[in-house]
């Protein structure tokens, strides 16, 4: 079969109506800077990108060069694309507007322009997160405020993983797909379509060296798949954790799974680790299209008013079955509480 490239897709979709002509060139504008932070990131030591940049972002956090740099790339892309109203990225604090000597569109892009940022210098696949969102009518100078919609609201999702190859995975609400970046060519070239992630797993990933922390359901649940064969679920379940969201969602997305970030004694007060509007609610959408479920372990993450640009949400997402059971220990144990 012939290969089919990103842009052959994007006017694909526009012609089955899923989307505008503003939204096939913005994606294909994100998706050109990808490569280019996939260029940075493969280049490594010898390209004088790894090691900490010396400044930290808006959550406190140390910035690595790399983050700097693919922020800067994404920022750089997408002020002259002429489809945004504005931009957020996870490493500013406030929306950045489009400079004047831009045209301006009608959407809002948000991204973590370099996820997993630990795993940066130890050579351990990172990605970009994005998520697209309509500007609300009558705005031509977005604020923070504008952004705040519920995931369902979203029109695209995607990220990208930069890790033995680099491969682009893309939502606009109808089915979830992949693409990987053929280097010889320098394009995306479809590599599946329409992605099922199985509703039965036996592989779930979790940080458990915050066991202690977390609170008793997550607890029971994540005791009961240590138990495997002889607990209560009767089966043995295998751990994997990269700690680069974009990859342990992509092993999901490849081969079913579930992966956990709950809330704990640590992060309580911040509500969760995860960024809503940058990591959860695009995650949610890729993953719910493609069969799965994704929700905070009490509600549907694509349901939540969001209440801040920054705002941080616990995590349950992957194979339906599996994230059902750990809600509803969660809403169990509320319910016995109250
Ligand atoms: P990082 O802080 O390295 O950017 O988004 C945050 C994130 O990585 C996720 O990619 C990852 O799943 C998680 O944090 C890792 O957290 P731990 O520090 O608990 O391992």
């Amino acid at each position: 079969m012939k290969p089919i490239s990103l842009i052959q897709f994007l006017i694909e979709e526009r012609r089955a109506g899923h989307i505008n002509a503003e939204l096939t060139l913005l994606i294909e504008v994100v998706a050109r800077a990808c490569k280019r932070i996939a260029v940075a990131t493969n280049k490594g030591a010898i390209g004088g990108v790894l090691g900490e940049a010396g400044t930290g972002n808006i959550q406190g956090e140390a910035q690595k060069k790399l983050d700097v740099i693919s922020n800067e790339i994404l920022l750089e892309a997408n002020a002259w694309g002429g489809q945004l109203a504005a931009c957020a990225s996870e490493e500013m604090e406030d929306p950045q507007p489009i400079p004047d000597m831009y045209p301006k569109g009608n959407h809002l892009l948000l991204f973590d322009p370099l996820d997993g940022s630990s795993n940066i210098d130890v050579n351990i696949s990172v990605g970009t997160i994005f998520s697209v969102l309509r500007c609300p009518d009558g705005i031509t100078e977005p604020k923070a405020e504008h952004f705040l919609q519920p995931g369902t609201t979203q029109l695209a999702a995607g990220y990208v993983v930069y890790g033995p190859a680099t491969v682009l995975v893309l939502t606009f609400g109808y089915g979830t797909h992949e693409f990987t970046l053929d280097r010889e060519v320098g394009s995306f070239t479809l590599s599946r379509r329409d992605i099922r992630i199985p509703e039965d797993t036996a592989e779930f990933a979790i940080n458990m060296s915050n066991q202690r922390h977390w609170e008793p359901p997550m607890q029971r649940y994540i005791g009961e798949l240590l138990a495997g064969k002889d607990g209560p679920r009767s089966k043995d379940f295998n751990m994997r954790w990269v700690a680069s969201m974009v990859a342990d969602v992509h092993r999901i997305i490849t081969r079913g799974g579930v992966f956990f970030y709950p809330l704990d004694a640590k992060i309580k007060s911040k509500g969760g680790k995860l960024r809503l509007m940058y990591e959860a609610n695009p995650m949610s959408l890729i993953i719910e299209q493609a069969g799965g479920a994704a929700t905070t372990g009490r509600e549907r993450i694509l349901e939540l008013q969001p209440t801040g640009l920054h705002q941080r949400v616990p995590v349950f997402l992957g194979s339906k079955k599996e994230v059902e059971v750990a809600t509803h220990y969660h809403l169990e144990a509320d319910g016995a509480r109250n």
